[in-house]
C-alpha cells in the first residue's frame, strides 16, 4: 500500500533571522528511494521564507538572544503553523533530519503533532538521532529513531515491518529501549538521485526559489579531527564514494532539467497541488558539493574534473576541500572546470592547535594549498574557528595574522561549539566541563555561547571577529 510521508528540514536559520531556502540532501534522497518503492514522499522545509535576502554572519550572531527565545515560548505561532502545515498534508509518516541543534524544535513540533493527531508516527534521523542513541528518551513525541543512513530503514517502517526487526531503529519497548545499531551502509551509486520536486507547502512562485542545485558525490570523511562530528556519524571506514559516472550524470541532470528550460511538473500524486505547473527554477546557478572534502581522493577527483572539461558542462560550481589533497593539476583542472570557490578548514594559524585539534594537517601545508589556489585563480573561502581547549592568546594572534596572510577570497570565522558526538565533547565531559547541561539550540558555531577557553583575551576575540566584516557577500548559512 502507498503510503504518505512527509519529511521535514525543522527550523533554524529563521529564528537567527535568516533562512535556508536550498534542498537538504538527506532528506531528499530518502524522499526519492521512498517514491521509488511506490509511496508518496514530500519534502517540507520550516526553514524557508519566501525571501531573497539573506542575513550575513555577522547578523547571525548578534541574533542569539531573540533566537533562545523561540525555545522558551511554546505558543509562539511559528510552532503553530509549522504544526499544523504538517498535519495539513495528510501525511501518516512524518520524518525530521537533525542536528543537535534542531532536536529541541523537533522535539515541540512532534509534541504537538502527537497531541492533535496521536495516529501519525513520526521518525527523528540524521546526525543527531545517528549519535545519541537515547534521543528517544527526550522527544515524548517521537515513535522511532534511525541511525545512520535512512533510506532502507525508513522504507522498511512505512511498509509495517515491526521496528524490532529492522536494522538502524530505535523503538521503545515496555522495559526500555531497542536499538538495532546502525542500519547497513547502502551502495551510493544504486540509490536514485535525490527528491528535487516534490516541495510541500510551497506556492508556485516560491518554489522557484529552491536551491536545488546541492550534490552529495561523497557519504562520510576518512579524516579524524577532534571537533567534528562526521566521521562519528558516518563512521571513517565505511567513506563511500560515488563513480565519477554518477556524478557526471547528476550534474547533467540538473542542468537540463533545472537550469536551462521551463519546467513540466506532474503532480499526479500531489499532496498540495492538483494541476501541471510551469516553473522555472530560479536559484540555481552553483552546483555545491556538500562532500567534506571533494578532493580527497585525487585519481577520482581528476577524473571527475576531466570529465566536466571534456564534455563541456559549462557549470559553475563549489566544493569543500583540504589544502592537504590538492596539487596543481588539481587546481589547474578546477579552474578549468568551472569552480568559483573552494571551502578550506584552516581552523588555526598555530600548528600547536592544528596538532591537538588532529587536524592532520601543518600550518606549512596549507600555506601551500592556498597558494596553489591562487596561482590557478581559484577563489577560496577560508574557515577559522577558535576557542580550541588548549589555544592561548598568543595562538589566537597567530590565527589573526595568518588569516591576513594567506589572503582568501572570503573569510568565515567562527567561535567553536563542541559539537555533540565528538571525540571534544566526551574528552571536555570527562574533564567536568557539564556540556549536557546546555540546551540542544546552543549547539552551533555562531553563538559563542560555548566557549570552553578561558585564556583568550576578549580584545584578542573581537580583533579575530572583526575579521568578519569581509563576509558580507556571503549568505547567511555557513
Ligand atoms: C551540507 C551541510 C550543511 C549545509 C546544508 C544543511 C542542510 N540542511 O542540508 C549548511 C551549510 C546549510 C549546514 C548548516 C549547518 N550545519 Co551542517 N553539514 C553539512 C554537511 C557537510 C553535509 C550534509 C549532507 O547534505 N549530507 C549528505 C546527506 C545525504 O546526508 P545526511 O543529511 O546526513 O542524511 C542521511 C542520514 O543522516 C539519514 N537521515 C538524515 N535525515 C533523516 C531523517 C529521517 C527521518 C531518517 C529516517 C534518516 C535521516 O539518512 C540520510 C540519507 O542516508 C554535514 C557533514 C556531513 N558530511 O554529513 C555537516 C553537518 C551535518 N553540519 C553540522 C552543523 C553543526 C551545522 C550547523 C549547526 C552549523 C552552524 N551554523 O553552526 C548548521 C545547522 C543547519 C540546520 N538546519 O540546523 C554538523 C552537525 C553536528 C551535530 N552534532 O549536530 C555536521 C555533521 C558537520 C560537522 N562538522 O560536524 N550544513
Ligand atoms: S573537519 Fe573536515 S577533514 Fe576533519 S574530520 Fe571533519 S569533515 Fe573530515
Amino acid at each position: 500500500m502507498s503510503e504518505k510521508i512527509l519529511l521535514v528540514n525543522p527550523p533554524f536559520y529563521r529564528f537567527l533571522g535568516s533562512h535556508y531556502n536550498a534542498n537538504s540532501l538527506g532528506i531528499a534522497s530518502i524522499a526519492a528511494y521512498l517514491n521509488q518503492h511506490g509511496h508518496d514522499a514530500w519534502l517540507y522545509n520550516a526553514d524557508f521564507l519566501n525571501e531573497v535576502d539573506y542575513s550575513n554572519l555577522r547578523e547571525l550572531f548578534d541574533g542569539f538572544k531573540d533566537y533562545t527565545a523561540f525555545f522558551k515560548n511554546e505558543n509562539n505561532p511559528i510552532w503553530d503553523e509549522i504544526t499544523e502545515k504538517i498535519i495539513q498534508s495528510g501525511a501518516n509518516w512524518v520524518g525530521y533530519t537533525s542536528y543537535t541543534a534542531n532536536v529541541t524544535a523537533i522535539d515541540i513540533i512532534s509534541r504537538k503533532v502527537k497531541n492533535r493527531k496521536p495516529k501519525i508516527m513520526q521518525v527523528i534521523g540524521g546526525v543527531h538521532a545517528t549519535l545519541d542513541h537515547n534521543v528517544l528518551d527526550k522527544l515524548s513525541g517521537i515513535d522511532f529513531a534511525v541511525q545512520r543512513e535512512g533510506e532502507q530503514a525508513m522504507l522498511e517502517l512505512v511498509e509495517g515491518k515491526s521496528p524490532k526487526d529492522i536494522i538502524g531503529v530505535v523503538s521503545r519497548d515496555g522495559m526500555g529501549l531497542c536499538n538495532n545499531g546502525d542500519a547497513a551502509v547502502m551502495p551510493i551509486d544504486d540509490l536514485p538521485f535525490p527528491e528535487r520536486e516534490k516541495f510541500y507547502g510551497l506556492t508556485d512562485e516560491e518554489k522557484l526559489m529552491v536551491d536545488v542545485s546541492y550534490i552529495c558525490s561523497i557519504r562520510g570523511c576518512p579524516y579524524r579531527c577532534n571537533y567534528c562530528a562526521s566521521p562519528f556519524h558516518w563512521k571513517r571506514d565505511k567513506t563511500q564514494y560515488r563513480s565519477p559516472e554518477s556524478v557526471i550524470k547528476e550534474m547533467k541532470l540538473l542542468k537540463e532539467d533545472y537550469w536551462n528550460r521551463y519546467k513540466e511538473y506532474d503532480y499526479s500524486a500531489s499532496a498540495n497541488i492538483g494541476k501541471k505547473s510551469s516553473l522555472k527554477i530560479a536559484d540555481n546557478t552553483i552546483v555545491y558539493f556538500v562532500d567534506d572534502v571533494f578532493t580527497v581522493k585525487k585519481q577520482r577527483v581528476k577524473q571527475i574534473l576531466k570529465m566536466m572539461i571534456d564534455q563541456n558542462l559549462g557549470m559553475n560550481w563549489k566544493c569543500e576541500a583540504r589544502t592537504d589533497h590538492l596539487d596543481e593539476e588539481i587546481c589547474e583542472l578546477m579552474a578549468q572546470a568551472g569552480c568559483v570557490r573552494v571551502k578550506l578548514g584552516f581552523e588555526s594559524g598555530s600548528d600547536k592547535v592544528l596538532k591537538d585539534i588532529q587536524k592532520d594537517e601543518t600550518k606549512e601545508d596549507m600555506k601551500i594549498g592556498a597558494k596553489m589556489l591562487k596561482d590557478a585563480g581559484v577563489p577560496f573561502t577560508a574557515y577559522f574557528m577558535t576557542g580550541f581547549p588548549t589555544e592561548t592568546d598568543d595562538d589566537l594572534k597567530e590565527t589573526i595574522k595568518f588569516a591576513k596572510e594567506i589572503d582568501a577570497d572570503y573569510y568565515s570565522l567562527s567561535v567553536l561549539a563542541p559539537y555533540y558526538g565528538t571525540k571534544m565533547y566526551y574528552d571536555l565531559m570527562k574533564q567536568g566541563v557539564e556540556l549536557d547541561k546546555k540546551p540542544w539550540e546552543y549547539f552551533f558555531h555562531q553563538t559563542g555561547e560555548m566557549l570552553v577557553n578561558d585564556k583568550i583575551k576578549q580584545s584578542t576575540l573581537n580583533e579575530y571577529l572583526s575579521l568578519n566584516v569581509l563576509n558580507e557577500k556571503d549568505k547567511g548559512y555557513i
